[in-house]
């Protein structure tokens, strides 16, 4: 089948149709794709599955994946034709412990190629992508049959991975025009339809990188603005103060190299925690030397912290090259960047700050956010009005009670740090010196939540 005959016969059966449809972010789209039914149509089940096999005969992977529902039978197909093993990946949420995610027989460092149906934002591709790298396998290649975004792809690309498309909306637009199934007044509107929703995407969204959008789905979905920060020295604390905290939290923050019983099981253990109680990693490592020298730091030494740590911080002050050296050619990780420091009398100024703010929004791929402090919500709110749309602000230096401690912390409430438009409250001592570090971090959540809930 060409391509051409299967866009006529998705439009046939009502898989791709032309009017005006409300989206569920509210937007009006002059069309609409859904192609569940297609999997009822033999015809066109084998017509999509030669076109598909065409178009990646020839990539190099070991093992081809669906994403469910629609693309798994496709993907079923496409695999047993090129007599490549199948593995998916469960859709409903896994049982709690630190079974796999993945279904079917593989080899660790194996190669994954993902199949899905269509790709607007990438993000059940990127979801997809990154459990199989949990489960010890490579991805490179992304095949999908319609990329209805007309810009997708080069954001894919930025992240490391290969998009492969079918057809474009360009594509379908042009060929159901030339068979006279759409009018001219209808070509417009979907050009301009999608000419606004890139300039939008581009205003408000690009500064948005991938580890961004896991951690915000993740703060609506755990409805907490919680990090952890859990600075003891001995690993059986540690667990023990994260099992009764874990649900609470949105992000753990580390400090790796205060632990004076580190070994790689930590890591596994932390891993394991992490998976289960579906929080974020962040060492809080601070690097900054020369690019050359913070890329040793983080991928080498005994903590390797590249393996485990989604987020990292770094310091601005050697200049971007710091950023290029820890990130170049690296997927799936990201930043923040130390704009505004919590203790007293930092040498962090105001042209400072915006410094930091222009260098994270140059380098947004891999910086999600700035840790900033301030001591009262005014004053927060002027630094968070300065940074870039869509990246994050993190605020440490936050207890129940404003205060200091001995060596120069300040301390603001949860409310003046939430209503000083914080996204993310880093508390230490304040839960982990607590009486009940798990009732505290619970009070800790809800009061933040409280601010935070009301504008989600
Ligand atoms: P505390 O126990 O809540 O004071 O711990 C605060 C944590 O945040 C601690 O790990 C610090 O290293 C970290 N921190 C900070 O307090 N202030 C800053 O400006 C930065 C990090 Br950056």
């Amino acid at each position: 089948m060409t391509k051409d005959l299967f866009i006529l016969k998705l439009h046939d059966i009502g898989a791709v149709k032309f009017g005006e449809f409300t989206l569920k972010s509210g937007y009006k789209s002059p069309f609409y794709f859904d192609l569940r039914d297609m999997i009822s149509y033999p015809e066109l089940l084998d017509g999509i599955a030669d076109l598909l096999v065409e178009d990646i005969k020839n990539l190099d992977f070991d093992y081809i994946s669906g994403v469910p529902y629609t693309a798994l039978p496709i993907a079923t197909l496409v695999a047993d034709m090129l007599n490549k093993p199948l593995i998916y990946i469960r859709k409903e949420e896994k049982a709690y412990g630190t079974k796999n995610d993945v279904i079917g027989k593989y080899e660790k460092g194996g190669k994954v190629l993902i199949i899905d149906d269509l790709v607007t934002t990438g993000e059940s591709l990127f979801e997809t992508a990154d459990k199989f790298k949990k489960a010890g396998l490579k991805v490179v290649d992304f095949s999908v049959i319609i990329d209805r975004s007309n810009h997708i792809e080069y954001y894919i690309n930025k992240l490391g991975y290969k998009l492969h498309s079918l057809i474009s909306l360009n594509k379908i637009t042009d060929v159901l025009h030339e068979n006279n199934r759409i009018t001219n007044d209808h070509v417009l509107r979907i050009k301009e339809f999608t000419k606004n929703i890139y300039d939008q995407s581009k205003s408000e969204k690009s500064l948005q990188n991938h580890l961004t959008n896991l951690l915000k789905e993740k703060i609506k979905k755990k409805k907490s603005n919680l990090v952890l920060s859990l600075d003891v020295d001995n690993q059986k604390e540690f667990f023990e103060i994260l099992g009764k905290t874990a649900e609470h939290i949105v992000m753990l923050k580390t400090h790796v190299d205060i632990l004076n019983d580190f070994n790689e099981k930590f890591i596994e253990k932390l891993k394991e925690y992490a998976l289960k109680y579906d929080f974020m990693i962040f060492e809080d490592r601070k690097f900054a030397d020369i690019g050359n020298t913070v890329r040793k730091q983080y991928l080498g030494g005994i903590y390797k912290i590249k393996n485990w740590a989604d987020f990292i911080t770094v310091h601005a002050t050697p200049g971007e090259g710091i950023i290029q050296g820890l990130f170049d050619g690296l997927t799936g990780k990201s930043s923040f960047l130390l704009a505004k420091m919590s203790s007293k009398g930092n040498l962090m100024n105001e042209t400072y700050t915006r410094n930091v703010f222009n260098m994270g929004e140059k380098h947004h791929e891999v910086v999600s956010g700035y840790i900033c402090h301030a001591n009262g919500k005014e004053e927060l709110r002027k630094l968070k009005n300065k940074i870039p749309k869509g990246q994050l602000m993190l605020m440490p230096g936050v207890k129940l009670q404003a205060g200091q401690d001995t060596t120069g912390q300040q301390y603001t409430t949860v409310e003046d740090a939430m209503e000083g438009g914080a996204d993310l409250i880093i508390v230490g001592r304040g839960i982990i010196e607590a009486e009940n570090p798990e009732a505290t971090a619970k009070e800790y959540r809800e009061r933040a939540w409280r601010v935070y809930g009301l504008d989600v």
